[in-house]
């Protein structure tokens, strides 16, 4: 049996702006700080000790003494060089022999509140990164459920109202080798196939009514124009619910590795169906149109069978801090630490986290922070004290679909090793008395 107890008044006070007048609001502001700090329970991550000891404050910077560079120096800004660690990575595992046909992780251990930055979004590309000019791009809206079929140029697209949204992309191959067992001490490569993004463009629903369908319309077929094409078979049910046609990312034009000009954006499901370079949609009454759609993407089950359509990303979530990359070496016992993380679900919103510190005997409820948006990134917090012991360290998501994230032998059990796709067991990690984190799984009951 899993005992689930609630947080008591841990959580650190946040003050509304909104509450507070302009006049009085660093007074307040710092009259609230002291209270918390009173209250004991809050983080406070540096024991305070006398400036004074510090050059690194004491003395003048070196950067202070002589001009910087001129506003002109870079028209795009880059990262600081100091983190030039905070990168996409590769891993073999994932590729077919060469980096065409490959992917690029998000390093989600470095990612702050719920969107990716444009350089740091995952890639997936089944046959290369593609560059269009944007003069030669076309989409084609046809089939024989469409009314009135159409070719569209960009600036055609532009024409429609445009919305913004903010929807996290998972391929559902995210964590697809931890399957048997853990595979990689590494937040990156076992979570880095999913990033968030705001997306501006316009809502699908609103081309397809201006173009009219007919009463058979049931199926869509999505078409790139790259190498690969990636044709990918999607319910109108869904195109005509929150599919966007978008070219914006976080407030610029699309990236090239993200389907620049245009790429189609279906919220929470699979990352596949996402389809870049878009070229084309075609409606249809018919179920699919492509061998090679339906060779791919499949749930495996025990005994063989398979799902042919399981488009969902299920709720999942990851402990970001701690992580394999982000050990708790650098704390003493008796240090207040924040535990934080991301929670998602391609089913509409969580609603809740739960954390463990014994390997999911006990859980408690964690804080959910910042925005919380259907089919987006949801950070969740958990402030504690570490008496420096060893622990089990793990994450539960719950959605308002009424779904909770399963335990790995709850995984298993329904659906076997044999799957690629669709992992979205509790992750744990392990902390040693030294602070160091492991990717670790825990199977309470022997089979799979
Ligand atoms: N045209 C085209 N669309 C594509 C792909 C592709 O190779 N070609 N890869 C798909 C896969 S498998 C995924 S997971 C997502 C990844 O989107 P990203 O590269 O922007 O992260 O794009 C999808 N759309
Ligand atoms: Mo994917």
């Amino acid at each position: 049996m899993t005992k689930v107890t609630k947080t008591s008044e841990k959580e650190l006070s946040t003050i509304s702006e909104d509450k507070l007048s302009r006049r009085d609001f660093f007074r307040k502001t710092a009259a609230y700080s002291v209270g918390a700090i009173a209250a004991a329970n809050v983080l406070s991550p540096v024991e305070l000790k006398a400036a004074t000891d510090d050059p690194a404050i004491m003395n003048e910077a070196p950067w202070g003494t002589k001009l910087g560079d001129p506003v002109d120096h870079n028209l795009y800004g880059l990262p600081s060089p100091y983190e030039h660690n905070n990168i996409r990575r590769t891993h073999s595992l994932f590729s077919s022999g060469d980096y065409y046909a490959s992917v690029a992780m998000c390093p989600i251990h470095e990612s702050q509140g719920i969107v990716t930055p444009n350089g740091l979004f995952f890639v997936r590309d089944h046959g290369g990164t593609a560059h269009i000019d944007p003069k030669e791009w076309r989409l084609m809206i046809h089939g024989d459920q469409v009314e009135r079929e159409i070719v569209l140029t960009l600036d055609d697209l532009k024409k429609y109202p445009s919305e913004s949204r903010i929807y996290f992309i998972e391929c559902p191959a995210n964590g697809a080798p931890e399957w048997r067992g853990p595979q990689f001490n590494s937040l990156q490569f076992q979570k880095g196939l999913m990033s968030a993004a705001e997306w501006t463009g316009v809502m699908l629903k609103t081309i397809l009514e201006d173009v009219g369908l007919k009463k058979d319309a049931v199926w869509m077929l999505a078409e790139g124009s790259d190498n690969a094409s990636n044709p990918r078979t999607i319910p109108v049910e869904k195109a005509l619910d929150d599919v966007m046609v978008v070219w914006g990312q976080n407030g610029e034009a699309l990236r090239a590795e993200q389907g620049y000009p245009v790429r189609l954006i279906v919220p929470g499901w699979e990352g596949n169906l996402n389809t870049k370079w878009l070229r084309r949609l075609e409606i249809s009454d018919k179920p699919w149109h492509s061998k090679e759609e339906t060779s791919k993407y499949t749930m495996v089950q025990p005994g063989g069978k398979a799902i042919r359509y399981f488009w969902v990303n299920e709720v999942n979530s990851v402990i970001t801090s701690p992580c394999p990359e982000k050990p708790w070496t650098h704390l003493k016992k008796g240090d207040m630490v924040e535990v934080e993380g991301i929670a998602w679900t391609g089913h509409g919103t969580i609603t809740g986290v739960d954390i463990s510190l014994d390997g999911g005997d006990n859980w408690v409820e964690a804080k959910l922070k910042g925005l919380v948006l259907p089919k987006s990134w949801t950070r969740f917090s958990y402030v504690m004290k570490w008496d420096g012991k060893p622990l089990l360290m793990a994450s539960r998501a719950r959605d308002d679909f009424g779904n909770i994230q399963p335990t790995i032998d709850e995984e298993t059990t329904a659906v076997g090793v044999e799957s690629v796709y669709h992992r979205n067991a509790i992750v744990t990690w392990e902390i040693t008395e030294k602070g160091e984190c492991n990717n670790v799984q825990i199977r309470k009951h022997k089979k799979a």
